[in-house]
């Protein structure tokens, strides 16, 4: 297979070159920098057409820099999403490649690059410590993922835990889901208390599916009854809390919701978000009921969504853990406590 090398004054300059010649599923072999005379730096790509059969004995012999192959696609899609990365990360294809899967998996630039700079990827290094370097950028990921493991909190005192979140976002499944988990699993006394009053047929979706488990369920119109509806379970393990959707728009609502879950009564909130749904929305939603001071996150639909990105963005940017994954309607199947390496996963799980 012939190696084809393209020189040009600029990272994008080269890759067009590659493009033209050999077509968009062309893919990189190497990629150095060399001190052009008089004018500036020259970038030099190697690349060959793409030949899945031939290309890992091509990449095998080839003296320059063995690296993970990228493709030309890739590169032309970290040029249209990054500013000037390509630049600094043109020298070291392997880390590019991961670079290129954060953000086709919807992680920010920002985030991405915060953490390729702390894994090191950005530094000096050589072409064998590739792998190392990888690796430590997928260790500093995962060190600022937090976990909240749910059922082990429970331990001792009863845990009271509120499910928020935007209309529609999954609150009531999830709840009949982490119910059914908890007392069939884990063998607890749950108990279920629904304040959402503002829908009708609401609470007996909940007490529907509190009665196929066998569980008590009591339904809150205001805050005496949340007070008597509390003291009832009070022999409860975990008591789970619906609550009414409230558009994340709604300040009035979401409030009334604070007035009512008031700091006393020791209710952890949970914030439910969509994964299906875009940043934009997720941040509004977030900020709109970080009033509630929401503990942890619960990400629902993820068999919606084309993308995973957007939870390390939220966790990053609050800082808060996760507890919980839902994947789809079925009830109690479809939800997962959340791990570190299932996280790993969903965020480099695109090419
Ligand atoms: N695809 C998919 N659908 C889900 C998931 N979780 C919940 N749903 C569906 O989303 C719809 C709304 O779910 P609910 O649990 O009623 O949502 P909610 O947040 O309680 O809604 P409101 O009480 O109206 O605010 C239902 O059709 C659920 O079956 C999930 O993980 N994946
Ligand atoms: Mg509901």
């Amino acid at each position: 297979m012939q190696i084809h090398k393209y020189r040009a004054k600029s990272v994008s300059a080269a890759i067009a070159m590659v493009k033209n010649e050999l077509g968009s599923d062309a893919m990189i072999l190497s990629s150095k920098k060399l001190n052009g005379q008089g004018s500036g730096h020259l970038f030099e790509i190697a690349a060959v057409a793409s030949n899945a059969n031939t290309l890992d004995q091509t990449s095998d012999s080839y003296d320059g820099v063995r690296s993970e192959l990228v493709s030309i696609k890739e590169m032309i899609y970290i040029l249209n999403h990054s500013e000037g990365m390509m630049e600094k990360m043109i020298l070291k294809p392997a880390t590019l490649t991961l670079y290129a899967k954060m953000l086709r998996n919807g992680i920010t630039d920002y985030y991405a690059r915060i953490f390729l700079e702390q894994g090191g990827a950005l530094n000096d290094y050589s072409p064998e410590c590739f792998k190392a370097v990888r690796e430590e950028t997928i260790r500093i990921i995962m060190k600022r993922v937090e976990i909240h493991n749910f059922p082990e909190t429970i331990n001792g005192g009863r845990n009271i835990t509120a499910l928020v979140g935007t209309t529609g976002v999954g609150k009531t499944t999830t709840i009949a889901k982490i119910a059914a988990q908890m007392s069939l699993k884990y063998k607890k006394k749950v108990g279920l208390i629904s304040i959402d009053s503002y829908r009708i047929g609401a609470m007996e979706q909940l007490k529907t599916y509190a009665n196929i488990l066998g569980i008590p369920f009591f339904p809150a119109f205001n805050r005496k009854n949340l007070v008597a509806a509390l003291e009832r379970l009070k022999d409860m393990d975990a008591v789970l809390i619906d609550t009414a959707g409230q558009s994340q728009y709604d300040g009035k609502r979401i409030e009334e919701l604070k007035n009512m879950m008031t700091d006393d009564l020791n209710i952890q909130s949970h914030l439910l978000l969509s994964v299906a749904t875009t940043e934009e929305e997720m941040n509004k939603t977030a900020e709109k009921f970080s009033s509630l001071k929401f503990g942890s996150y619960i990400f629902t639909k993820l068999d919606e969504a084309e993308k995973c990105g957007s939870i390390i963005n939220q966790l990053m940017k609050t800082q808060l853990p996760i507890s919980y994954l839902t994947t789809g309607q079925n009830v109690p199947e479809d939800i997962e406590e959340a791990t570190k390496n299932r996280i790993l996963k969903l965020l480099f799980s695109k090419n």
